[in-house]
């Protein structure tokens, strides 16, 4: 009997993941290291191997020997220290996604943080906020080179403990979604169109024939190190109630994720507590999105919780839910049709928009087979020197024009994006750092101009990014 047949966790925040009352160790960390806040962490850049499956090894770099990384535990108004060792032989810079830090360890060289240089080392020092599931991983620049940045195995959990908020959870996983061994392809695989049913407000009159350029893809899929069943299955019970903790680490593509028979309750989106928490067949993240939804489980079996796409799933998208005492191969089911939406989480819009108002246009322009399309932001290659100038304090209505064919996932830097309409729908309250914007699609979202300094805006597709898909914000 193992450990996670017998132990019931006391009490489990719902955004802030605290654990509390006697029980302070998860059930997936054995030795208990990574469920204790720290203030003092280590993370050695160096290469390593991955074990998908046997007989199916990688090489790749990563944080501490392991991909994916560390899980960081930090307590939020607590400072830290990150130290880090580069044992590689080109600059790094650790971002730590969805923190209110300042600019110089916020971990983007356009924001001008310092680089770990090579065969070197560099501490970040800040004070952890806000709380909720935030990551951290690798912000360098890949452009042609496919084992550089957000490709290789750099990025982890960074959990922010908030005020006790104990939830009533029996078991709670972290999942990082991944894909491996990435290659350039002039073939058009996006599987987005799931969720190509909203209004496509910005698509143009007459659309840009031009042949498309290279895309980057990928068939190999892990959640965390494994391969859908190569790794422990999750053991559960009848009537239990598990909180899933998922991010999307890819640097490629938007994922799906679906659980036969059961249903994801999302009760935050980024780490953040939804207002409204609800029931949904088939999430979806973006790259750099994370959610925390619980399962009731309730439908005894064995059961694929995977990508609803064959050929990802099939590629390693899903690991293996079991309840006690079943026996059978892994089931898979086709979930419901359904539309990922923002907006069922939200509340009811709220009456004052910010007055302020920022536009952001996205533009493909296709360089052809063989060639990288280059992206435009206004028209613009990065960096945009004098458009997003910010004034101190001043609440934002920041809206993003999707002019491509293709869903992106937008990430701000530094601060939290209200979401005030999407798929044209009104709403409040949903607070986002990364948000998916459809196909031919529009935004908005609101932000308070309130951390000072650079502030690095980008799609959060590496490819997209390295090829214009950023602009940097300043303060006047
Ligand atoms: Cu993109």
């Amino acid at each position: 009997m193992e450990r996670r047949d017998f132990l019931k966790i006391a009490g489990v925040a719902a955004a802030g993941s605290r654990l509390v009352g006697q029980q302070t160790q998860s059930f997936l960390a054995p030795t208990g290291t990574q469920d204790v806040a720290k203030t003092e962490f280590t993370l050695k850049i160096a290469p390593i191997t991955v074990e998908l499956a046997p007989n199916r090894i990688l090489s790749t770099i990563g944080y501490n020997g392991v991909s994916p990384g560390p899980r960081l535990r930090m307590k939020e108004g607590v400072p830290v220290t990150v130290n880090v060792t580069n044992d590689t032989d080109v600059p790094e810079f650790v971002h730590f996604h969805g923190l209110l830090i300042p600019s110089d360890v916020d971990g983007a060289e356009e924001e001008g943080t310092p680089p770990v240089p090579p065969h070197g080392s560099r501490s970040y020092r800040f004070t952890p906020t806000p709380a909720g599931t935030r990551w951290y991983h690798t912000h360098t620049m890949s452009m042609e080179d496919l084992h550089r940045g957000s490709y290789t195995g750099m990025f982890g959990f960074l959990i922010i403990e908030g005020a006790n908020n104990p939830g009533n959870f029996d078991q709670e996983h972290y999942l990082a979604l991944r894909d491996w061994e990435p290659y350039f392809t002039n073939m058009f695989m996006d599987n987005d169109d799931l969720d190509a049913t909203g209004p496509q407000p910005e698509k143009p009159a007459v659309l840009d024939t031009r042949p498309a350029g290279m895309e980057v893809a990928s068939d190999i899929f892990s959640i965390n190190d494994k391969a859908l069943g190569a790794g422990e299955p999750i053991r559960v019970k009848p009537g239990e109630r598990v909180l899933f903790h998922f991010l999307n680490a890819s640097a490629i593509e938007n994922r799906h994720l679906a659980l036969p028979g059961h249903k994801f309750n999302v009760i935050a989106l980024d780490g953040n507590p939804v207002p409204v928490p609800a029931p949904v067949d088939v999430l979806m993240l973006g790259p750099g999105e994370r959610i925390d939804a619980w399962v009731e489980m309730k439908q005894p079996g064995v059961w694929i919780m995977g990508a609803p796409e064959d050929m990802v799933r099939e590629g390693g998208l899903g690991i293996v839910v079991e309840y006690a005492n079943q026996r059978r191969t892994p089931q898979w089911t086709p979930p419901p049709k359904s539309s990922w939406d923002y907006t069922i989480f939200g509340k009811p819009p709220s009456q004052t928009a910010p007055t302020e108002k920022l536009d952001m246009v996205f533009e493909k322009v296709p360089r052809g087979a063989g060639k990288f399309n280059q992206f435009t932001v206004n028209g613009k290659p990065y960096p945009h020197e004098q458009e997003f100038v910010l004034k101190q304090g001043t609440r934002y209505r920041l809206t993003f024009h999707n002019r491509t064919d293709d869903a992106h996932p937008l990430h701000l830097h530094r601060h939290q994006l209200e979401i005030a309409e999407i798929y044209g729908k009104p709403t409040s309250g949903v607070i986002k750092d990364t948000v998916v914007v459809p196909t031919f699609g529009r935004a908005s979202v609101d932000f308070t101009a309130d951390q000072p300094g650079m502030t690095l805006f980008h799609c959060h597709i590496q490819m997209h990014m390295d090829y214009g898909f950023k602009a940097l914000l300043r303060y006047s």
